[in-house]
């Protein structure tokens, strides 16, 4: 069956092209088609042809003949046989490259000599590896230039980011330092103040008690002059002397007509005898009088109730539109009654005895202690803004400023970038924004993150993320491309997904030497 299947393979190949064993060509060291420079040895047409996981050994007719023998897909390096093969193009005049043998004769062109499309009935690739590698080589002469002028800026960057390091070392210690000092004269004034507290609360002590008995006193003829109030009103309004007033006996005075219809209603009476139908003395003054007392009032003209919206509709149409809802008032919050108008009880005005003048010894101690006081809270404030400050420095000491510190001048400073609708900003290790031209309203785009890069230099790309949420979506984050420049500056933002941004930002902290694949290029040339 295998061998079935391989000739009819090799038949068709050998018919309709001329591939089979075709030993190639685009270099002078002959070597099976697929297959590199550095392997070329591996494979002698004199010799039969060992799989490379040294599974199999075969003839070496069987080499490329588009059937897969070698479970690695060593044998079938020019053919799509093997699952796993891999072809190798050499790409002459540019870069090497390594393909899955699954793209040979696919249809595309993938290598820059069309060697992976040579079954050619499908598609013909053209050999255009002089003009890429010409282009690739002088953006690598372009690159070349731009690292040797930026390395020299980069040389400036780092030493200034090691200065800058050193500084703040310095200056966290002296903080340490100052930090100990403001502690302990905090301590020492805490002591003074407590100390000079206690002595004022002792002599405080006299004159509170003094107050605290003035305040009673007052309480208390308060008090009476409004039982003698409601006293005098009960012995008034008890027209029949029985001791007790009655729902008639308020019927007869228009002040308790509470919804203003002329005649007072025996409900409206109930209301200010506490619902009750008659109430002796002790009752009046305790649970009728509070409700009385201000319509009596009120009849004196001595307060006026709050006015509500309903009595002053000009007021209340004022309000226009949003705002109109807006002030919307809660309606009925706390009374059911119909809106009738239900005086509040008048605040009792409880005034307050203004306090008694010290005498001279205890305004002195008092003095002392106040001083004493503020003395405490500058030490307590100089301690937390010396906490503060050594904080700031401890969070920039552990950022990553780079191998050599290179970018840590660029922390504190912002640069802008403007497009037709937007202007965006990136503050490195810090933020980046989004201004919209027509608005003031600035959107954070992210926080930083973290240097993002791949494995081999994660310092090509930076992470800003947790930034302000996205309409029905995502928090903003961005990425910001970090590329080797003589001038610090983001040179492009674009928004490739919804709220994903990606700045790009050259700046010569970035310039470094790079790997050059110009090894791989004599290897194969
Ligand atoms: C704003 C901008 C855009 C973003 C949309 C998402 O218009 O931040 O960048 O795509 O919001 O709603």
């Amino acid at each position: 069956m295998e061998l079935f299947a391989r000739n009819f393979k090799f038949s068709s190949l050998f018919l309709s092209s001329s591939v089979i064993l075709s030993v190639i060509c685009t270099s002078e060291v002959p070597r099976p088609r697929g297959v590199s420079l550095s392997r070329a040895s591996l494979y002698n047409p004199e010799r039969n042809f060992l799989c490379f996981d040294n599974s199999k050994t075969i003839p070496f007719v069987q080499v490329n003949d588009d059937y897969c023998d070698c479970p690695d897909g060593s044998d079938e390096p020019g053919t799509s046989a093997c699952p796993h093969g891999i072809f190798h193009c050499t790409n002459a005049g540019h870069k090497p490259m390594n393909l899955a043998s699954s793209r040979v004769n696919d249809g595309v062109c993938d290598c820059c000599d069309g060697s992976d499309e040579y079954a050619r009935n499908t598609i013909t690739c053209p050999n255009i590896c002089m003009q890429l590698g010409r282009h690739a080589r002088e953006e690598a002469q372009r690159m070349a230039e731009l690292v040797k002028a930026g390395k020299h800026l980069k040389a400036e960057l780092s030493q200034r980011g090691m200065q800058l390091k050193e500084e703040k070392k310095e200056k966290l210690v002296v903080l340490e330092k100052n930090k100990e000092e403001a502690e302990r004269v905090k301590q020492e004034k805490q002591q003074i103040k407590d100390e000079l507290e206690a002595a004022e609360n002792k002599a405080l002590e006299i004159y509170r008690k003094m107050e605290d008995e003035e305040k009673k006193r007052k309480a208390e003829a308060e008090a009476a002059k409004n039982r003698e109030e409601a006293t005098e009103t009960f012995v008034k309004f008890d027209s029949n002397q029985d001791g007790f007033v009655e729902i008639s006996e308020l019927q007869t005075r228009q002040t308790f007509d509470k919804d203003k219809n002329g005649e007072v209603s025996v409900e409206e009476a109930r209301y200010f005898l506490n619902n009750e139908d008659a109430i002796d003395l002790e009752k009046f003054v305790t649970d009728a009088w509070p409700n009385i007392k201000p319509y009596l009032m009120m009849d004196a003209g001595l307060f006026k109730p709050p006015v509500t919206q309903e009595e002053s509709p000009s007021e209340a149409d004022d309000l226009q539109g949003d705002e109109a809802d807006e002030e919307e008032a809660p309606q009925d919050e706390e009374e059911p009654d119909e809106g009738e108008d239900e005086p509040e009880q008048p605040e009792e005005a409880v005034e307050e005895p203004a306090p008694l003048p010290y005498d001279d010894e205890t305004q002195k101690l008092v003095d002392r202690a106040t001083f004493a006081r503020n003395e405490f809270a500058d030490a307590e404030r100089a301690v937390r803004d010396i906490e503060a400050e050594i904080n700031n420095i401890q969070d920039y000491l552990e950022k990553d400023f780079g191998p050599e510190e290179e970018f840590a001048s660029l922390q504190g400073e912002c640069f802008d970038y403007s497009d037709h609708e937007y202007i965006y900003k990136l503050c490195p290790f810090e933020k980046t924004t989004q201004l919209p031209k027509s608005g003031s309203m600035e959107t954070r785009l992210g926080s930083w993150g973290r240097w993002d890069g791949p494995e081999d230099n994660k310092y090509e790309s930076m992470l800003y993320d947790k930034g302000q949420s996205c309409w029905n979506g995502p928090q903003r984050s961005s990425k910001v491309k970090v590329v080797c420049g003589v001038t610090n500056e983001v040179t492009s933002v674009t928004e490739p997904n919804r709220c994903e941004y990606l700045f790009e930002f050259v700046t010569p902290a970035a310039c470094r030497e790079i790997a050059s694949d110009v090894d791989d290029l004599h290897d194969e040339l």
